[in-house]
């Protein structure tokens, strides 16, 4: 089952180091299919010579009758499972979810819980002790800010329409959104070509921003089995040039290469957003008119 397999590899690779015992040490609350566990996955692997973490697979789908027609589609079947330790870790009951062990006791510091992808990020980076090239938000207050506003910004006019195009049900709001998508791309492909290359920042150097994109870049693939030929992201466009030579080499990482599901998986885990009969906290508020990071906690409970 796709769900093991992704957990005992992060295991192994997490676990047998002989120095992990000394390093920063997490239990992390994840999810395989997760977009934005992905962004924190590839943090912790960019990091993984200097954090040590466990990952705990703390969310999951459960198909429920929809008895009393919630939606008046009679189609909303899929349910999160939730972790109990997600639940008390993390007020809205998200992944990901980082849990610090105590340095000396190893024990869960539950009520140090760091949440909410973007920040994620940075609170990895920042215990990783890195230095340099090494940091993912670097130390030079400018740069560091212009990640956060980047980071921001692709958040929100990169990754959010994702679920507009997948979740909306008339054709013209999927297109709507998909366009917005593309100016998203656009407006940071013309930021990539202005950088040396091939990443955010200048000379290769990996930065939040480019961790909190490339794991809605890799999973557009999804769009053109589920939404036709129209929703394809066009490798003709010029202005698009810069994105996709930044997703090429962002995907040729290692550090990369080693936290991406697989491809046929992931198709058959969206097609519960496809068919709107997913109930997530991200999908109901899409289906209720706003930008998936616009979810609200008491309206878009599940
Ligand atoms: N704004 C959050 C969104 C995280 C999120 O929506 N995660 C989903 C899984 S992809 C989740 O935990 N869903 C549980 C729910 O919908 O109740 C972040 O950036 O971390």
């Amino acid at each position: 089952m796709t769900t093991t397999r992704h957990i005992t590899r992060r295991l192994l690779s997490t676990s047998t180091s002989e120095t992990s015992s000394s390093l920063p040490s997490f239990r992390y609350l994840s999810a395989w299919f997760c977009p934005y566990a992905h962004r924190a996955t590839l943090a912790l692997e960019h990091h993984s010579t200097r954090i040590s973490y466990e990952w705990v697979e703390a969310l999951g789908w459960e198909q429920r009758q929809d008895a009393n027609n919630v939606t008046g589609t009679g189609k909303e079947w899929w349910y999160h499972w939730k972790a109990d330790e997600l639940k008390r870790a993390n007020p809205s009951a998200l992944v990901p979810t980082l849990i610090p062990l105590n340095a000396s006791t190893k024990e869960p510091m539950g009520e140090k819980a760091v949440y909410e992808s973007l920040v994620t990020i940075d609170y990895i980076d920042a215990v990783s002790g890195a230095s340099g090239v090494d940091r993912l938000v670097p130390e030079d207050p400018y740069l560091s800010a212009k990640c956060r506003i980047w980071a921001d910004k692709v958040n929100k006019e990169c990754c959010s329409p994702y679920y507009g195009v997948l979740v909306r049900k008339e054709e013209g709001e999927r297109m709507e959104h998909f366009e917005k998508l593309i100016t998203g791309l656009k407006a940071f492909s013309k930021e990539v070509s202005q950088s040396s290359g091939p990443t955010f920042l200048d000379d290769g150097q990996l930065s939040s921003v480019d961790l909190a994109l490339l794991p809605w870049a890799f999973r557009f693939y999804v769009f053109e089995h589920y939404r036709g030929p129209d929703y394809v992201i066009s490798t003709e466009d010029p202005e698009l040039e810069p994105y996709h030579e930044w997703l090429e080499h962002v995907l040729s990482l290692d550090s990369v290469k080693r936290t991406l599901p697989d491809k046929d998986d992931y198709l058959e885990h969206i097609g519960k957003y496809a068919d709107s009969s997913a109930r997530s906290k991200v999908a109901n508020a899409v289906r209720r008119g706003v930008a998936a990071h616009d979810l609200d906690d008491e309206k878009d409970e599940y």
